[in-house]
């Protein structure tokens, strides 16, 4: 069903003529809005966007012709969904639901952010939406997709800004219909009657709920909610629990193994964070607030296009270093400490992960040079097991992580008649976790599995040590942790975040500006 606007094509085409002209303003009567065709440097915009999300006809400046998101080609996800659908057993639907606008207080939303696999099958990025893939073999996708959204509102477009209408959605999301998302729960009902498997996911928040109960899981399926009693009632039988699998593991098979595409996206990710890292080693002076340089990290990142941080940065000065997950961020910083800086940006729906550990005052005292090299010797020593060749599992290179840490803490004096084991106290946490989409997307990947080539990892040894008396004295309050992402390769590690400095030499340069390194 769709609701009718004005053809795509009308706008192109006056978009197009526009252009010719070369004139600045031109505008163009769109069903829902006037939307001018405006060319700054070079791109081509249309403002206000008739859109829900940059495309290339209204955001020439971040999106090519081909992309459905940034960097993301329409293809890819058509390959996407195409092994998702052959990999599933034959009469399969797949059912995935759009994320929730989340509220911080009252009508005050959190900015939105897609659902994970939603994104990864579709590339939609509007809430209230939702896609449904049906097995088709015999045609030439080999599925069928239908996508259900809010579509075109001409009272809310007032207020919130236009929506991506359904003509649109089958356009540049490569659906074959495309229906308001009202029709949903009645088309989910119809289909899965005579489907032999629906694969769906259930609400995290309900994962934690001892029994999963058909009804939380229908809300959730119909984001609008108005459901008729009886509506309710077929849509439960229609979703039998014989017939209803778990998606995510699927999908999560599929995301383990980044394209070539997402290996660019991820990689422009990483080097926003890394030259942020690398500013941010200049920025930071004695006596400024561990806030202030979250702050300017999240701001060198947005500036770069970073739609948000991946997760809440770590500016832990001194003994806060100690602290794995610090993220209060708010004391001062003292001259002679270190500081350790968890933090990395989301980049076109791609996290990344970066960890750097920086004196203070732009100069290592012989004692914390010594503790970094030991962790820095592990951490480049376990990257080059990052391939296929050395058929290692994240596990592995996880105990041996352990075992090389022990060696290079005793040679610097550190006693542990335990074993490696012992090394717990100072090195608490596993040696990294996959990246993507997710920051750690872990959880449907197997850590015991060898790892692949095109697995993104982060590789993460860190060590803290507390003012124990069993310890030496001279490392006592410093905690170092070097994180970079990997790419794995069939023969060859590729990290991702070479522009954030680690060996001492480039970090005593970045922190005291050497190269013209400005902090801004
Ligand atoms: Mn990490």
């Amino acid at each position: 069903m769709f609701v009718r606007s004005l053809s795509t094509a009308a706008v192109k085409a006056a978009f197009a003529s526009t252009r010719l002209a070369s004139s600045p303003h031109a505008l163009i009567h769109h069903a829902r809005c006037y939307a001018s065709a405006i060319t700054v440097n070079g791109f081509s915009q249309l403002k206000p966007t008739p859109y829900g999300q940059p495309l290339a006809a209204s955001h020439a400046h971040l999106i090519r012709t081909e992309e459905t998101t940034p960097g993301i080609p329409q293809e890819e996800y058509d390959r996407r969904r195409r092994e998702l659908m052959e990999s599933l057993p034959d009469d399969s639907l797949v059912v995935c639901v759009a994320g929730q606008v989340k509220y911080m207080s009252g009508r005050e939303s959190y900015k939105f952010r897609q659902s994970s696999d939603f994104w990864y099958l579709t590339g939609f990025d509007e809430p209230e939406a939702a896609v449904i893939l049906e097995k088709r073999p015999s045609t030439r996708r080999g599925y069928y997709m239908r996508m259900f959204s809010t579509g075109t509102d001409t009272a809310k477009e007032k207020w919130d800004g236009a929506k991506t209408s359904p003509e649109d959605v089958v356009q540049y999301f490569d659906a074959d219909e495309a229906e308001h998302i009202s029709t949903f729960p009645s088309v989910l009902r119809s289909l899965a009657s005579t489907a032999s498997y629906v694969y769906l996911d259930v609400p995290s928040h309900s994962k934690r709920s001892r029994a999963v109960s058909p009804r939380s899981l229908l809300k959730y399926l119909s984001p609008s909610g108005g459901l008729s009693r009886s509506e309710y009632d077929n849509l439960l039988e229609s979703l039998s629990s014989s017939k209803r699998k778990a998606l995510a593991p699927e999908v999560g098979r599929l995301r383990a193994i980044k394209s070539k595409y997402e290996h660019n996206v991820m990689r422009q990710a990483a080097e926003i964070s890394g030259r942020a890292h690398n500013k941010v080693m200049r920025f930071t002076e004695p006596g400024m607030s561990e806030h202030a340089v979250a702050a300017h990290f999240e701001y060198l990142c947005a500036r770069e296009g970073s739609q948000r941080p991946a997760y809440v940065p770590v500016v832990a000065s001194g003994p806060n270093g100690l602290i794995i997950h610090y993220t209060p961020n708010n004391q001062l910083i003292a001259d002679g400490e270190m500081v350790l800086i968890d933090a990395a940006c989301e980049y076109n729906g791609y996290a990344s992960d970066i960890t750097r550990t920086f004196p203070a005052n732009g100069t290592f005292t012989p004692e914390q040079a010594t503790l970094y090299n030991a962790v820095l010797t592990v951490q480049k020593q376990l990257i080059a097991l990052c391939t296929e060749a050395s058929c290692m599992s994240l596990m592995q290179i996880h105990r041996e992580s352990c075992n090389m840490m022990r060696k290079e803490l005793e040679r610097i004096g550190f006693r542990f008649p335990l074993g490696a084991g012992s090394v717990d106290t100072l090195y608490p946490h596993l040696v990294g976790h996959p990246v993507g989409i997710d920051l750690h997307e872990s959880s449907h990947i197997d850590k015991n599995e060898p790892l692949k080539a095109g697995m993104v990892i982060t590789i993460e040894p860190g060590v803290y040590v507390p003012p124990y008396i069993e310890f030496p004295k001279a490392f006592h309050n410093i905690g170092i942790r070097i994180e970079d992402e990997v790419l794995v390769g069939k023969e060859q590690p590729d990290i991702l975040s070479v522009t954030a400095p680690k060996e001492i030499a480039d970090i005593e340069g970045s922190c005291k500006g050497l190269l013209g390194l400005t902090p801004f």
